[in-house]
């Protein structure tokens, strides 16, 4: 390990609790925070990291980042989008109407998956009557051990509160299925301090185009971050993958070909199963777009 110099010495420790591209807000005590950019093009922090930054005036220069529990990230052929780090909770927000996307759900719980963080389900309006439609597309879900939050933001957030506690959680959903409505309600100051941000950010929308922390309490925190389209996993390889949705675990290893991928290979015990209706057709219909994507793909930043 490099001896400390004198200028890491001199730098300074604070939360990254928003982040803007290569822009940053520090938090360096309760209340206070700092703006640090990154040097050079670096772009690896994400909201939720711990860092260290040299101090140049009223604004800072993260230096380096500590090591983290967990990185909640996506990533495509050309580079990977980070979320948040050190998350212990992805909080996945769907709901009747829109409809949501089943594979962009399975993305994001695989990628917490892999990413060794425990995920949740929130479905939310469930004053609306698409609720009912909703609620049968997700019984596979909940008979897998995700927990299945049901809830109307406008009118009560109770339901979700307990499972905050204790957690720093990152809420992840396409837009539109209430991201906003259950921040601005469990955080009363998030929408101001939105409006506030693009405003000096210069993203003129008083929408959420950054990822943001906001304290729920001592132990607990919440990451609002923008609205997902897709959730790609190049970071993956079909064999991560196949752990990753966790009904296939057991069956792995018991296939004909030690590298079967499971996607059409003879002798596949997931094959099987899924032909016997012993896993759901449609997590596995997932699955093998996911697996055939992967096995197919190139990344150019690794
Ligand atoms: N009926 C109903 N509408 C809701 C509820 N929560 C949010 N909405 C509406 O859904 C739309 C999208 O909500 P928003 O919070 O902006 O979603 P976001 O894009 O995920 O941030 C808005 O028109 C909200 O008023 C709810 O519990 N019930
Ligand atoms: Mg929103
Ligand atoms: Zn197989």
């Amino acid at each position: 390990m490099a001896r400390p110099t004198r200028e890491t010495a001199a730098l300074e420790a604070g939360w990254v609790v928003a982040a803007h591209g290569r822009r940053y807000r520090v938090e360096i005590e309760p209340g206070v925070e700092i703006e640090c950019m990154t040097r050079g093009k670096r772009s690896d922090v994400a909201v939720g990291d711990h860092v260290r930054y040299a101090k140049t005036g009223d604004r800072g220069i993260i230096e380096t980042t500590d090591p983290r529990q967990t990185l909640f990230y996506r990533s495509d052929a050309n580079r990977q989008k980070l979320i948040a780090a050190n998350a212990t909770q992805v909080v996945m927000v769907v709901a009747g109407s829109p409809a949501f996307s089943e594979d962009l759900v399975n993305r994001c719980l695989v990628g917490a998956e892999h990413a060794g963080i425990r995920a949740i389900i929130v479905l939310n309006k469930i004053d609306l009557p698409e609720t009912a439609r909703a609620l049968e597309t997700l019984g596979p879900y909940r008979r897998l051990g995700y927990d299945l939050v049901q809830l109307s933001a406008k009118s009560d957030l109770s339901p979700l509160r307990t499972h905050l506690e204790g957690h720093t959680s990152v809420l992840v959903g396409q837009s539109g299925m209430g991201k906003s409505t259950i921040i601005n309600g469990l955080v009363p100051h998030a929408a101001a301090r939105v409006a506030e941000i693009s405003m000096a950010l210069n993203s003129g929308r008083h929408t959420t185009t950054h990822a943001e922390l906001y304290h729920l309490g001592p132990d607990s925190h919440i990451i609002d971050s923008p609205g997902l389209q897709e959730f790609g996993l190049h970071h993956l390889t079909p064999a991560d993958a196949a752990q990753a949705f966790v009904e296939l675990r057991p069956l792995l290893g018991n296939c004909r070909f030690r590298d079967c991928k499971h996607i059409s290979e003879p002798g596949c015990a997931v094959l099987d199963a899924a032909k016997r209706g012993q896993i759901s057709q449609r997590r596995f219909g997932s699955y093998r777009r996911l697996a055939d994507e992967l096995s197919r793909k190139r990344q150019a930043w690794e």
